[in-house]
Order: structure tokens, then C-alpha cells, then sequence
């Protein structure tokens, strides 16, 4: 991997919008200008390898998921006829995780998807369509993805207020259901602050009141599992019934690849429509095409970590975090909540001005608007090493930025 140089900030940029001066050539340009544009404009981008990405979900993918998602670029799974490989591929995937998120033996199912977003949606659609309900029970900490899900299937949210730790809180769960309900909604690994919502207890009252709990754990997934001693949240306790879990996030797949695990694979009757002119007559989900090389260089990440490699990273990241948050509080920053996963938020009356100063010296950290506070996702590119550097240009940054602790 080559060091990537970046400046300054440069000014945002409007999504969409083209320079009036691009048009298309008649004739090919020549392969080595073609080249020599893409290098300048990759060398743009951040990168992982120095570890200073902290305001990010990714990282720095398996090189084996990578040649995987290579060989598999061209293939299209929209097509499974086409694509018998990919499609036994993904069977197999969905099999490993359904034995890691504890799954019925039969009847279960799921899909490789394109991230988070693409799984969350779908969960809510199978739910909406299942149920003919309008109402969905949702953490005030669900990511933003469940929001434009909620816009796109026209589902009215009922907001569930969080504990001091940012968890989703049971009793207002219980409160929140109604004969309208088509789902509920609990997230293992919340993407501020990293909270787990007590899905068991969720989970009781969604059984009880017979409606489905999706369980987001797009980031906890690939951590929580082996973390000693971190709370349940998977289809294994009762009334769970689907789940998201993201390997482009801490699976290390590389970009895109989600996953979606459903308890009961008839779930997905509802959003199945006729394809009659492809090689299967039904076609399910969202997409059409899909890509081949997420399933691939998915399951390379999980065969070449296996639970050793997986368990040894958690470990790892854990450990940095916890340094991170003892440095932090050495600079007097008071966490927001003690960090279950590796993600920390410090309490910061001006997170803005902190993370533009660092971000002009070349490290990447984000921001929480309520409450007030700088975020980190130490994600598995950080290093002892860059765990310190951050450390240093913080406390650079705090002396004209000070913190103030929370009264
Ligand atoms: N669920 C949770 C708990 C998440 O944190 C995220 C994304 C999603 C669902 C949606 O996943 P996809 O983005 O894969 O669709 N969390 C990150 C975030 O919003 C994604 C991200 C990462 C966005 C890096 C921007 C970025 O620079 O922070």
C-alpha cells in the first residue's frame, strides 16, 4: 500500500455537481494520461495505512478479501443462473453467520447486500409488507440509514428515549408498541457512542407482543461476539428475528458488503417480485444487479480470520481504545459513556473547532452534536503508535480548544 499525501482541506464540494468544462471526448484519451488523472485523484483520497482515519466505520480491508473481491469483479449475482459460484458462495456465508449469530438449525436465511443502509431497509420493508402496519419502535440512537428507510416505505417512527448510556430503554419500548407496530427496532454497537441496546429484554417484550425486532449490528457484529462478557444481541435470544452485520466494517471485507440474517427465510415472500426473463422466476430485495465480489471477499475475510482472527482483533482495538480513553482523561476529557465496543466520545463544549484544527494537520476525528463531543472509532488500522500521535496533536489542539467538564 503507498503513503497517501493530502493537504489542506479543500473547499466542499457540491454532490453532483460537474464542471461545465468536462465533456465527454470523441476520441480515447491516451492510457497513460487516463492513468496519470486516476493516480492524482487517488492519491487524493484518505488512506489507512498511516492510522489517522478515527472519524470512520471502514478500514484498511483483508489483502486476501481484496484479491477475492478481485476475481470476482465482473460477476453479477442479480443473475444467479450465471453466477452458481457466487450463489453457493453466499449460501455458505449466510450458513457461517447464521452459526455465529446463533440462528435456528432450519429455516433461517439472509443475503449479502451492499452495507447497513441496504439491510436496515430491507428489514423494514419485509416487516411493513409481513405486518400491513405503519409503525415502526425505534432507539433515538438508530443510524440515520433507518430514517430514510422509514421516508422511502412510509412508516411512521415512534422514537424510544435512552438510559445515561445511551441504550434504548425496555419499558418505553413496551409503551411505544401498538396494533400499529410493524417492527421494532434495537441496535448492538450504536454508531455515536457504541451502546448495546438489551436486546434480550427487547426481545421478551417484542415475542410477548408479536411483532418482529430487527437487530442493527452493522458495527457490533463482527466485535461483540467476543468480547468477554458483552450483552446478548443476537438471533439467539427470543423474538429476535432479523439482523444486519456489516464485513465492509469491522468484518474487514472490503467496500460494499452487508449482511442481512433473517430467522424465518419466508420473511422474504414479501418483497419478492416475477422475474420471469432472468434464470430464477422471482428475484427478492432491493437491487437487481448485485456484486458478486462482495460475497466473494466476504467470504475470504471470514475463512482467512476465522473466530481466532476475529477474536484477536477485538482484543486489539479494545486495548487501543482503552488508551485512548485513559490519554483522554489524562487531558481531562470526560467519556461520554465507558466505551463497550471501540468506539469513545469525550464530552467537548466546541468538537467543531477541535476536529477542523486536526483535520488540518492530517487526522480525521468527528463530532457529536447531542451531547456535545468528539468521537473515535478506533477501527483496526490504529496503532499503538498512531493512538499516540493522536494523543499529542489532541492535547495540542485542547490548549485552544479546552474542554470543559461536564458540571
Ligand atoms: N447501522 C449502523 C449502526 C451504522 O453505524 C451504519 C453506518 C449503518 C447502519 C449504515 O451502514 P452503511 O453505511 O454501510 O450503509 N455507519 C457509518 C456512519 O454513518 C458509515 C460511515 C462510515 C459513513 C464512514 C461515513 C463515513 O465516512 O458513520
Amino acid at each position: 500500500m503507498t503513503a497517501r499525501t493530502r493537504g489542506a482541506p479543500k473547499s466542499p464540494r457540491v454532490r453532483g455537481a460537474v464542471s461545465p468544462t468536462l465533456t465527454l471526448p470523441d476520441r480515447p484519451i491516451p492510457t497513460a494520461l487516463l492513468r496519470r488523472r486516476l493516480r492524482e485523484a487517488v492519491v487524493e483520497d484518505w488512506d489507512f495505512s498511516n492510522g489517522r482515519i478515527f472519524g470512520s466505520m471502514c478500514t484498511q480491508p483483508l489483502p486476501e478479501a481484496v484479491t477475492a473481491s478481485r476475481a470476482f469483479l465482473t460477476a453479477n449475482l442479480g443473475n444467479p443462473g450465471l453466477c452458481p459460484g457466487t450463489a453457493r458462495l453466499e449460501e455458505e456465508v449466510v450458513s457461517m453467520l447464521l452459526d455465529l449469530f446463533h440462528g435456528p438449525q432450519f429455516g433461517a436465511g439472509g443475503w449479502v447486500l451492499s452495507g447497513g443502509t441496504e439491510a436496515n431497509l430491507t428489514a423494514l420493508w419485509m416487516a411493513r409488507n409481513a405486518s400491513h402496519r405503519n409503525e415502526v419502535v425505534l432507539p433515538e440512537s438508530a443510524h440515520f440509514s433507518f430514517v430514510k428507510a422509514l421516508d422511502l416505505l412510509q412508516l411512521e417512527p415512534k422514537w424510544v428515549p435512552l438510559d445515561a448510556a445511551g441504550r434504548s430503554r425496555p419499558e418505553e419500548v413496551r409503551r411505544a408498541i401498538s396494533s400499529r407496530t410493524a417492527a421494532v427496532v434495537a441496535v448492538a454497537g450504536s454508531t455515536e457512542l457504541g451502546a448495546v441496546d438489551p436486546v434480550r429484554e427487547i426481545g421478551e417484550i417484542a415475542a410477548d407482543r408479536g411483532v418482529p425486532l430487527h437487530v442493527d449490528a452493522a458495527f457490533g457484529g463482527f466485535v461483540l461476539p467476543w468480547l468477554p462478557g458483552a450483552p446478548g444481541f443476537d438471533l439467539g435470544l427470543t423474538g429476535v428475528t432479523s439482523l444486519t452485520v456489516d464485513p465492509h466494517k469491522m468484518g474487514l471485507a472490503p467496500v460494499p458488503a452487508g449482511v442481512l440474517l433473517v430467522r424465518h427465510r419466508e420473511m422474504s415472500g414479501s418483497i419478492s417480485v416475477a422475474s420471469p426473463y432472468l434464470s430464477s422466476p422471482q428475484t427478492t430485495g432491493l437491487l437487481g444487479t448485485r456484486a458478486s465480489s462482495a460475497v466473494a471477499a466476504t467470504y475470504a475475510a471470514l475463512l482467512s480470520l476465522g473466530r481466532q482472527g476475529y477474536s484477536a482483533q477485538a482484543a486489539r482495538t479494545l486495548r487501543l481504545t482503552r488508551k485512548l480513553l485513559e490519554g483522554g482523561r489524562r487531558w481531562g476529557l470526560e467519556p461520554v459513556v465507558e466505551p463497550t465496543v471501540n468506539i469513545v466520545a469525550f464530552h467537548h463544549p466546541n468538537p467543531m473547532g477541535v476536529q477542523t484544527w486536526m483535520l488540518e494537520r492530517g487526522w480525521d476525528v468527528s463530532s457529536i452534536r447531542t451531547p456535545s463531543a468528539l468521537r473515535f472509532v478506533v477501527m483496526p488500522h490504529a496503532s499503538d503508535r498512531s493512538i499516540s500521535g493522536l494523543l499529542r496533536y489532541l492535547g495540542r489542539a485542547l490548549e485552544r480548544f479546552p474542554a470543559s467538564r461536564r458540571g
